[in-house]
């Protein structure tokens, strides 16, 4: 079984990554955004194709594990670091996208709830910042960003699994990804953040029952790859803006990443839709991130053809 079909501790993920940028110097940078709320790196890998000549090329934003139980989440940003190393040479889709564009993968956004779910508490979902009117911890990193901070669909309360946090930025973990994307927002076409469980390819927005200006255009790229995975794995995913076909959430990264200019913005949740959960069991990995992938990929292709 190979390293790609485990989950993995943070200790795990972190020397991966160094690993994985000592052994391809020129393809991967590792880049320091910022730190989370404990004090642990908040790393982010620039995977780009060999020969980049070119200076003004657009990007790809990918992060994975905001929640921290979602654990097929990170597992996925490894598995896509992965495909696109080993494959640019030979999967001419890889090839097209990475030729054009490069990709800034999160691996972790949420590394202090990530590893609290492996040391003391499975399902948790939140950070795990303090504050000092309220015993409860944590806020949820995706009701903290600046998209109607706060409205129908999170909470002010402390103890909420959705709490939404003092202010928007509050949280080291949001502030880091909001300030990357602020600075590179000429470059950020396609925005994906990746969560589970559901089978669901989401967009804009989650935060208003208003349509995206470009909802038909997301809504057929979305049905694409939803097509693709029905296709090649035999397994539905429901697809549309996320107020409509999830709930309403306000607060999220992906209507924040849209408002902010990146017209192509997604969330993916990945398998199952119950049966296990976030307890997805080890043995399911590959075909879940088989079946992300071909949607990241329809999508990115998509994406191509229009910058
Ligand atoms: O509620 C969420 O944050 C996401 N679902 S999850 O079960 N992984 O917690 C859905 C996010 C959809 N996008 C926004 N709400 N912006
Ligand atoms: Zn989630």
């Amino acid at each position: 079984m190979s390293y790609y079909e485990k989950y993995h501790s943070l200790e795990d993920i972190y020397h991966w990554l160094n690993k994985t940028a000592m052994e391809n110097p020129d393809r991967i940078k590792v880049i320091l955004i910022g730190s989370s709320f404990e004090k642990r790196p908040l790393y982010v890998v620039k995977l780009s194709a060999i020969s980049t000549t070119n200076t003004n090329k657009k990007a790809i934003w990918l992060d994975c594990g905001i929640h921290a139980r979602e654990w097929i989440a990170p597992a996925f940003c490894l598995w896509f670091v992965q495909y696109s190393l080993s494959f640019y040479e030979t999967n001419r889709d890889i090839a097209t996208i990475l030729d054009n564009m490069d990709v800034y993968v999160l691996p972790v956004m949420n590394p202090d709830g990530y590893k609290y779910t492996w040391t003391t508490d499975r399902m948790w979902r939140k950070n795990r910042s303090t504050r000092e009117d309220s015993r409860c911890v944590g806020v949820d990193l995706n009701r903290n960003f600046d998209a109607n901070w706060c409205t129908e669909g999170a909470s002010h309360r402390p103890c909420s699994e959705i709490f939404c946090g003092e202010f928007p930025e509050s949280e080291p973990e949001a502030s880091a990804v909001a300030s990357f994307l602020r600075r590179h927002k000429e470059a950020v076409a396609l925005y994906v953040s990746i969560h589970s469980y559901s089978q669901m390819l989401l967009f804009p927005y989650s935060c208003t029952r208003d349509l995206a200006e470009n909802h038909a255009e997301l809504l057929s790229m979305a049905k694409e790859a939803a097509l693709k995975i029905k296709r090649y794995y035999r397994n539905n995913y429901k697809y549309g803006a996320g107020a409509e076909t999830i709930y309403l959430a306000p607060g999220g990264s992906d209507d924040w990443a849209y408002k902010l200019g990146i017209k192509y913005s997604f969330t993916f949740e990945l398998q199952d839709t119950g049966r296990y959960g976030f307890l997805l069991p080890p043995s399911e990995i590959p075909r879940a991130c088989n079946e992300a992938l071909i949607a990241l990929k329809t999508i990115a292709l998509r994406v191509v053809e229009r910058i």
